[in-house]
Formats: C-alpha cells, sequence, structure tokens
C-alpha cells in the first residue's frame, strides 16, 4: 500500500540489501519502506518481511513504485513503527530521485544548458533542476518547439549537444518537428520527454502520448524508460549515440515514477548497446586513399563537392589544406556553407536549385568529383542521373546508408571525414595537368554570372539588405540563423560565411519558424558573438513568441527581418508555375486584393502585421525602414543595439531567387532570369 511520503520497492531485488555484519540481503517478495525528504532523498530503509533490518542500503533497485505527493509536502510524521528507530546518517548517501540522477548525468555529461518547458508529468526533473542550477543553466522557452530549435542553435555553433525537454503529451509533441529536423540535418540532440506513469501507460492516461512510437523515424535512437536503475545509463548511452558517428536526436522518455524513485545510481555502468558500432575516427583503407591521390593527379577538372559533414566532423582545416595542396575549387551544399571560406578565390559557393551558375556549370563539367560529407540530395542534384556524369566520383561519409543511395560511386569510403582527409593530405600531389585553363574557365563563368540584384530598384532589395550586413559584419565574430523560404537562399548566396558553425540553416527539413529561436541557442552559446536571425514575415510568426524568452532571458539576438508581406518562396513557384495564381501566400488580411494577385503594391499603411509594435510590446528595439539610404545607418543600429532588437525592411515580393534548376531538372534548365 502506498502512503504519501513513503516509497515501497518491490520486485526482485537481487543483489540489494543492508550493510550489516554479516550484509543482510533482500530475497524475492521482501519490501522496503523508505521514506522522501524534503528534496526527495530516500531516507531511513526498512526492511520487512524475514530480513528486517535497518541502515544503509546497498544494490539497484530493480523497480519501485513511489507516491510522489512527498513533493509538495513535508513528510509525514513517521508511522511506521520501525522508522522511528535511530539511523545512520550515511544512510541517504548512496540514493538519489530519479530526476537527479538524469540532471546529474547531464552535468556528467558536461551539459550547461538545457532549454526546457515544464509540466505534470517533467515537474520532478525542473524541480531536480533547481537543485542544479549553479552548473546548468534552465532557460525556458514560451514554446517547445522554440526549445528544441534553441538546443539546435546551441548545437549547430558550438557541436555540442544540444539538450531540451518537454512534459509529456502536448508537451513532448511540440518538440517533433524539432527532432525531426535534427534529424535530417545529422544534429546531436538529446531530449528528454516527461511520460505518465508506468502503470497507466498505455490507458489513455491524461497527457499521454506513445513519444517511442511517435519518433520512431525521426530520432537517431529512443528510449521509453521504464526501470529507474536504467537511467545513468540509458543517458550515457544517448549521448554516445547522438554524438558519435553520423550525429542525430535521441529522445529519452522518462514516466513520472520513474524520475520519483528512489535509487542507487552507478554512473559508471556500462553501456549495452552490442548493435551499435559508428564508425570510429580509425583509418580509411589506405589502397582507397591511395586511388583518391591517384584520381587527383590525374584530373584536369577536379571539383570538390562538400557539406555539412565536413563541419560535423571539424574537418574544415583538412579541406583548407587539400585544397590549398591541389588547387582544387570548392562548392558548397547549403549545411557546407562556412565549410570552407565563401570569400576565397577557390570558392564556388552554393551548388544546387539555388546554388550559383559557375558551381553548377563546374560540377556539370567536372572529371573528377569529390564529393565529402554530402548526401547527394535531391536540391543539389536535381535529376539524379544527369548530376555530375561526366566524373569519376569520390564519395567520403561516415554513414555506410549514405554511399551509393542516390548515386552510383567509383570511390566509396566509409570514414570519419576529417581522418579520411587528414590520411589524404599526407600522400596527396598537386594534378600533373596544370589546373589554369580550369580556374580560368570558371572565372568566366564567374564573371558572366555572379550572384547580383537589380542595383537600380529605388527601394531595399532583400539581397542588398543581407549583402550589407555581411559587408557591415565582415570583421566580428557573427554567427547567421534564417528562416525558410526566398530570404534564406538570399542568404546562402549574399552572406559571405568564412568558418564552420556561423551559418544555421534548417536544411532538410525546411522548417519555417527555425530562425529565431536558432539564434537565441547560439547567442546563449557563445554570447560574445553577434548572432542575427534574418527572416521571412511568415517565417518568424512561426515562434515569435520567443521573444519573451530573448527579453526576459537576456538573449540579445538581432533580426534582420525580410519583409515582402508574402510567403515569397511559394509565390515564387506561384509565379514560374501556376500562372502567378496566388492561392493563399498573402500575409495580409484576405480582403486586400494582393490577396488574389490583384493589387498594385502594398502601401505602408496597409501593411500587416505591425512587427514594431509587437517586438516593442516583448520589450525589444524595433524600427522599420523602406528607403535605400535609411539602410546602413539602420543596420548599424541593429548591430550596435545592446538589448533583442528588430530591423524590419519592407522588401519587394516580386524578385524571384536566381538562379534556378527547377526541382528534378538538369544544369542545362537552369533559369537565370
Ligand atoms: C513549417 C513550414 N510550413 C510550410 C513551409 C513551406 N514554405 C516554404 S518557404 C515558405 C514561405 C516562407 O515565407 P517567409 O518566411 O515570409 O519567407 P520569404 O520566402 O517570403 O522570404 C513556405 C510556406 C515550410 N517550409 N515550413
Ligand atoms: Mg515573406
Amino acid at each position: 500500500m502506498l502512503r504519501p511520503g513513503t516509497v515501497i520497492l518491490t520486485g526482485r531485488p537481487h543483489g540489494v540489501g543492508f550493510t550489516r555484519n554479516p550484509p543482510v540481503f533482500l530475497e524475492p517478495g521482501d519490501t522496503v519502506t523508505v521514506e522522501i525528504d524534503r528534496i526527495g532523498r530516500l531516507t531511513n530503509p526498512v526492511a520487512e518481511g524475514p530480513a528486517q533490518a535497518t541502515g544503509r542500503f546497498f544494490g539497484r533497485i530493480p523497480s519501485c513504485m513511489v507516491e510522489d505527493r512527498s513533493f509538495q509536502s513535508p513528510p509525514p510524521v513517521q508511522e511506521h513503527p520501525m522508522a522511528t528507530a535511530a539511523r545512520p546518517s550515511k544512510a541517504t548517501e548512496a540514493f538519489a530521485s530519479g530526476a537527479d540522477v538524469v540532471v546529474e548525468s547531464l552535468v556528467r555529461h558536461g551539459v550547461d544548458v538545457i532549454f526546457a518547458y515544464p509540466g505534470g508529468a517533467s515537474m520532478p526533473l525542473h524541480q531536480s533542476l533547481t537543485r542544479y542550477k549553479d552548473q546548468i543553466r534552465t532557460i525556458l522557452p514560451r514554446h517547445e518547439q522554440g526549445g528544441a530549435f534553441a538546443a539546435q542553435g546551441y548545437s549547430r555553433t558550438t557541436g555540442k549537444p544540444g539538450v531540451c525537454m518537454g512534459t509529456s503529451g502536448p508537451g513532448a509533441l511540440n518538440l517533433v518537428t524539432a527532432i525531426a529536423d535534427a534529424k535530417l540535418d545529422s544534429i546531436p540532440l538529446v531530449v528528454l520527454t516527461g511520460q505518465v506513469g508506468t502503470s497507466v501507460i498505455g490507458t489513455d492516461a491524461f497527457q499521454e502520448t506513445p513519444m517511442v512510437e511517435v519518433c520512431r523515424g525521426i530520432t537517431k535512437h529512443h528510449y521509453l524508460v521504464t526501470d529507474a536503475n536504467d537511467i545513468a545509463r540509458v543517458m550515457k548511452e544517448a549521448f554516445h549515440i547522438a554524438t558519435t558517428g553520423r550525429p542525430g536526436p535521441v529522445l529519452v522518455d522518462l514516466p513520472k515514477n520513474i524520475q520519483l524513485a528512489q535509487i542507487v545510481p552507478d554512473y559508471d555502468c556500462e553501456m549495452n548497446l552490442p548493435g551499435y558500432k559508428p564508425e570510429s575516427r580509425r583509418p580509411a583503407p589506405a589502397e582507397q586513399i591511395a586511388q583518391v591521390a591517384a584520381a587527383i593527379k590525374r584530373a584536369k577538372k577536379p571539383v570538390l563537392y562538400v557539406g555539412g559533414g565536413v563541419i560535423a566532423s571539424d574537418a574544415s582545416d583538412e579541406l583548407r589544406t587539400l585544397v590549398a595542396k591541389t588547387g582544387i575549387p570548392v562548392t558548397m551544399t547549403l549545411m557546407g556553407l562556412g565549410a570552407y571560406p565563401g570569400d576565397d578565390p577557390l570558392s564556388l559557393d552554393m551548388l544546387g536549385m539555388h546554388g550559383s551558375v559557375y558551381a553548377n556549370y563546374a560540377v556539370d563539367e567536372a572529371d573528377l568529383l569529390l564529393a565529402i560529407g554530402v548526401r547527394f540530395d535531391d536540391r543539389v542534384t536535381g535529376k539524379v542521373e544527369a548530376f555530375a556524369q561526366h566524373g569519376f566520383i569520390v564519395h567520403i561519409d561516415i554513414d555506410p546508408s549514405e554511399i551509393n543511395k542516390n548515386k552510383v560511386i567509383h570511390v566509396p569510403i566509409v570514414a570519419d571525414v576529417k581522418a579520411a582527409l587528414g590520411q589524404l593530405n599526407r600522400i596527396v600531389e598537386r594534378p600533373t595537368a596544370d589546373l589554369a585553363p580550369w580556374h580560368a574557365r570558371i572565372a568566366e563563368w564567374k564573371k558572366e554570372d555572379p550572384f547580383s540584384f537589380d542595383t537600380s530598384y529605388p527601394g531595399i532589395l532583400a539581397q542588398e539588405a543581407i549583402a550589407e550586413l555581411s559587408r557591415l559584419t565582415a570583421e566580428r565574430d557573427t554567427v547567421v540563423a534564417v528562416g525558410v523560404g526566398q530570404h534564406q537562399m538570399w542568404a546562402a548566396q549574399f552572406f559571405k560565411f568564412r568558418r564552420p558553425r556561423t551559418w544555421l540553416s534548417s536544411s532538410g527539413l525546411g522548417t519555417m519558424g527555425f530562425g529565431l529561436p536558432a539564434a537565441m541557442g547560439a547567442k546563449v552559446a557563445c554570447p560574445d558573438a553577434l548572432v542575427f536571425d534574418i527572416d521571412g514575415d511568415g517565417s518568424i510568426l512561426m515562434n515569435i513568441q520567443e521573444f519573451a524568452t530573448c527579453k526576459t532571458e537576456n538573449i540579445p539576438v538581432k533580426v534582420l527581418l525580410l519583409n515582402n508581406q508574402h510567403l515569397g518562396m511559394v509565390v515564387q513557384w506561384e509565379d514560374r508555375f501556376f500562372k502567378g495564381n496566388r492561392a493563399h501566400t498573402y500575409l495580409g488580411p484576405i480582403d486586400h486584393p494582393e490577396a488574389y494577385g490583384q493589387g498594385d503594391g502594398i502601401s505602408p499603411d496597409s501593411r500587416y502585421p505591425d512587427f514594431v509594435a509587437i517586438a516593442k510590446g516583448f520589450g525589444w528595439q524595433a524600427e522599420t525602414i523602406a528607403a535605400k539610404k535609411d539602410l546602413v545607418p539602420a543596420l548599424e543600429r541593429l548591430i550596435a543595439a545592446e538589448g533583442p532588437a528588430i530591423l524590419d525592411v519592407q522588401v519587394p515580393y516580386q524578385s524571384h531567387v536566381l538562379p534556378m534548376i527547377p526541382s528534378g531538372m538538369t544544369v542545362r534548365d537552369l533559369i537565370k532570369k
């Protein structure tokens, strides 16, 4: 029978007992009654039944049931006759609540910040976080999705795993999109969720959702913890899985009674992952590396196609060394921006659907394509059979399932990119042929078709605002997060990224609403950096509540809002492929003629919503501009702002992101105008 303030441990407690001389071992069927003190610790253990004993407890309790009211009220006057006896004080030391074991595990894994939104099923964890507040900063986002994207922002800028938490049911479900996002972009996350008690799992209990089932296809791994003694091991495994091999999100679902259980934790426990053998930093096969070096030696038109894997494996230096040794030009995927300096003459910028003309031409003509830490995504390849069809293809990736997935590879190397490039750099030589003609051809393409915009436009174009921001911050330690849409693509084109982990984009999933919370997480991780969210008016509304978090938690991010009053990227597709028919892509009132594509522009007073008023309501610095002459001074004010600040830039919706290779087509279908 359960009583408030009392834990009854049941089950088959092998290896569990009391340190007597001789020790008292508990037998199956014995019961241990203990009390919980005010901070959730186990006190005064008493064994009942044949094993009657008191004192210091040892061993791992295989299962336990807890009455949780003990956390809200002081423990009742001791009712159990045996519990009144004097106890050695050491009896309390070995025990910890499940929640404390979770949080202690976070500390032991180097976690210094968690983005966590509370609820009934996660309260013990939050209570525990208050006890660890000197080691872990707990940030309260204003929506769980915001918290999970902030954890991503933290992870994408530091390379460390991001940690976020939500309560069961709706809280947990609000994390789902960001989990899927982390999976597609290979971002290490440890996601904690509260769950209803184990005794009611499967009964449609209040705020119950089967998170493991919901998340099965969108995590790298997932746990439902049903025995508090597993917590330390599960946490160890979660961090190990999230950060090794190809990184990704790991879910740990923690029923409330497991959080409240009192156990003797063993943080030095062994992991139990017999089936998980991530490729480690062991060398790639030497003969394969030699094949790559030989291919480079005989190449006349080589191109490096590099992606997020270079950043994830911290291989930017090795990439630069390879380029310096060989003179091979580099194009980057959306995930790879920053892996190689965008302002270097050998940078071809981004490739793919909205990549540069010169990158797409170069890949098309290449006789050797060195694909490093990439996944031949359809936004890069277009029609995959036609992609790099003239080239000999080398692919280096840590994930064996990426090899030959979309494209047949001539030299497939499953290895950590950093290790493999290090090996290659030790033996690689410049191509025998002079690369000067190849460089000259690329320079010609660059001259003919640079990323460009209409500089004669009388107002401010989004491209210009981004290019100016890039110029004004070039000497500063700057991080840029983005939403999803035209502004995202223009940021990729016109902001020059020079270092890895300075560009944060929801690339694989393309999730609107990513920018603001990701910038928030980045600013928490890098308080000395200038952190921007370059956002769209549609995207920012999806997590605008995080304005409150930035203000209340003193996280001074800066937003450059490229406000075209439309879901611009969808408008562009309407214009290109649906005869310009507007179908729910105007963001103002539906009785405005623009909603049907019949307006003749948007006057200043019909703009909606009033982002300046909204931001000010949240305590932000805010202003809006429309005139070209105001752009640079307003950007300078944005950069100089002490606290969180937004610059709402009124831009036209008629511009299209160019160049563009329409979905599933080839470089020959590239649209320049
Ligand atoms: C959550 C989500 N819903 C829908 C989409 C589809 N989508 C892609 S871009 C886009 C328009 C984004 O508008 P905005 O943020 O204003 O950026 P703009 O294209 O105008 O720069 C939409 C609706 C998406 N990517 N994510
Ligand atoms: Mg827009």
